[in-house]
């Protein structure tokens, strides 16, 4: 089984970090195929607590190859302020590669992104601001930068000239803001090309002659499956692919290479940002969950909107995903509830939907329809096997499995690296 995907089900947040760094010690490759430094993963090991934004978060197993895919939208500025971070704590980033078709996020995508949502008003996505959407709207519009015009300063300022062009009249006619000069762009990002230079490389190339020597290759996607911009819940997406299909799209490599798809779900669920969310609990209950689960943003400090667990969410997730394995996280948060409601379908203005409708209006109306089960009150922290935990949270998971037509092969019990069950 070489070719390993990572999914988030749900909004994000789910764990995917922290999935990836435990696969870490079987895994020889990890790649990062969409989005960018909008991402944002916690993972625990020891006392030792890492945030990562832009880099997969695989750079943290010692020797394992780390890749920032030809999918991913990159600013040069967070690459090295977080290598040079990790560095300082002694982490080797020395195995990092970055595809040379990867495109580069610049400041007229940051500020574009900040002036857009500021104009949208109530109609903004809540974006996390660092560019992201403006720099793959390039990408489709053919005016994008890639890693590779950084070196051959000619193209590079013939390419920002024309990306420059109607953004100015943009910028200034419209958002009132001052216009951006050729000259400030290119400076910064030529100022980069030395450091980047040996990083630079054919990633789909490498990861494909990886997976052909039989390596193990982790695909870890950024963002998830609502967030996705066909999936989700479209506007209030992200503005990549970020299901199991980007994996392929997203590093150069066939389809046909990815043996496993892992689906990331939280055991209840979270968004951030704007957009329907029919479990979402506007209540006390609703910050119990935030404070207990500390659901706030990893990259922009952001509190996360907190609500039950979805169950048409997961099961629509294994099918656009193909997801074969769930990781269910944050297991421990719910300890202490009586008990735990798990929305198993949608009213929508009176007519029931088993699953996630494809009309954006219905799923806005959605109200969820639940079941209730019996929570647990016992500390299931050091829970290790299944037979650990209590009764009752063992009913919870296997429900959850049986909702979702697919089997929980792990279960978090806790943020640290070892505080899962694997069920065999
Ligand atoms: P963008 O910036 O264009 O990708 O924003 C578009 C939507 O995608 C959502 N989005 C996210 N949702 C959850 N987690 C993300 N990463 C950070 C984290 C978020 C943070 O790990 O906590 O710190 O705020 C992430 N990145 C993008 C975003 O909220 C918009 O709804
Ligand atoms: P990602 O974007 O999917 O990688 O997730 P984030 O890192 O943004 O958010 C997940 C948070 O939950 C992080 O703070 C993790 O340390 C934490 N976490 C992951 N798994 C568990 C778990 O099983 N239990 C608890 N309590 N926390 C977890
Ligand atoms: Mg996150």
């Amino acid at each position: 089984m070489p070719g390993i995907v990572i999914v988030g089900v749900q909004w994000g947040d789910e764990g995917k970090g922290k999935a990836t760094d435990l696969l870490g010690e079987r895994t020889d490759w990890v790649v990062k195929f969409n989005g960018g430094n909008n991402a944002g993963h916690t993972v625990v090991i020891g006392d030792e607590k890492y945030a990562l934004h832009l880099l997969p978060s695989g750079i943290l197993s010692p020797g394992v190859n780390a890749v920032i895919g030809n999918g991913v939208v990159v600013d040069l500025e967070v690459l090295f302020e977080e290598l040079d971070a990790l560095q300082a704590r002694g982490v080797d980033t020395s195995r990092l590669r970055v595809s040379a078709n990867a495109h580069v996020i610049t400041a007229y995508h940051r500020t574009l992104d900040k002036v857009t949502e500021r104009f949208l008003g109530k109609r903004r996505i809540g974006t996390t601001g660092r560019g992201i959407g403006p720099a793959y709207a390039d990408k489709i519009n053919r005016v994008g930068i890639r890693v590779q015009d950084l070196f051959d300063e000619n193209i590079l300022r013939q390419k920002v000239e024309g990306a420059l062009d109607q953004k100015n009249h943009l910028l200034v006619k419209v958002f009132n803001r001052r216009s951006i000069t050729v000259d400030e762009i290119v400076d910064d990002l030529l100022s980069y090309t030395e450091r980047l230079r040996p990083m630079v490389a054919d990633t789909g190339h490498l990861i494909d002659e990886a997976l052909e020597r039989g390596d193990v290759v982790v695909f870890e996607a950024g963002q998830a499956t609502l967030l996705d911009v066909d999936h989700g819940t479209y506007p209030f997406v992200t503005s990549s692919t970020a299901t199991a299909a980007g994996a392929a799209s997203g590093s150069g490599v066939g389809p046909g290479r990815l043996d496993r798809i892992v689906g990331i779900v939280k055991a209840y669920t979270t968004r951030v940002g704007s957009g329907p969310f029919p479990t979402e609990l506007d209540d006390d209950m609703g910050e119990w969950l935030r404070k207990t689960g500390g659901e706030y943003g990893t990259t922009t400090g952001r509190e996360r909107r907190t609500g039950w667990y979805d169950a048409p969410i997961t099961r629509y997730a294994t099918r656009v995903n193909g997801i074969t394995d769930l990781v269910l996280t944050k297991l421990d948060v719910l300890t202490g509830l009586k008990e735990i409601p798990v929305c198993v379908a949608y009213d929508v203005d009176g007519e029931r939907f088993d699953d996630v409708p494809v009309n954006q209006t219905d799923f806005h109306h959605a109200k969820p329809i639940y079941e209730h089960f019996a929570g647990w009150t016992e500390d299931i922290s050091k829970a290790r096997t299944f037979e650990d935990l209590p009764q009752n949270a063992q009913d919870y998971v296997l429900a959850l499995e049986k909702m979702s037509n697919t089997r929980i092969s792990v279960i978090g019990v806790g943020p640290a690296r070892d505080e899962a069950i694997v069920r065999h």
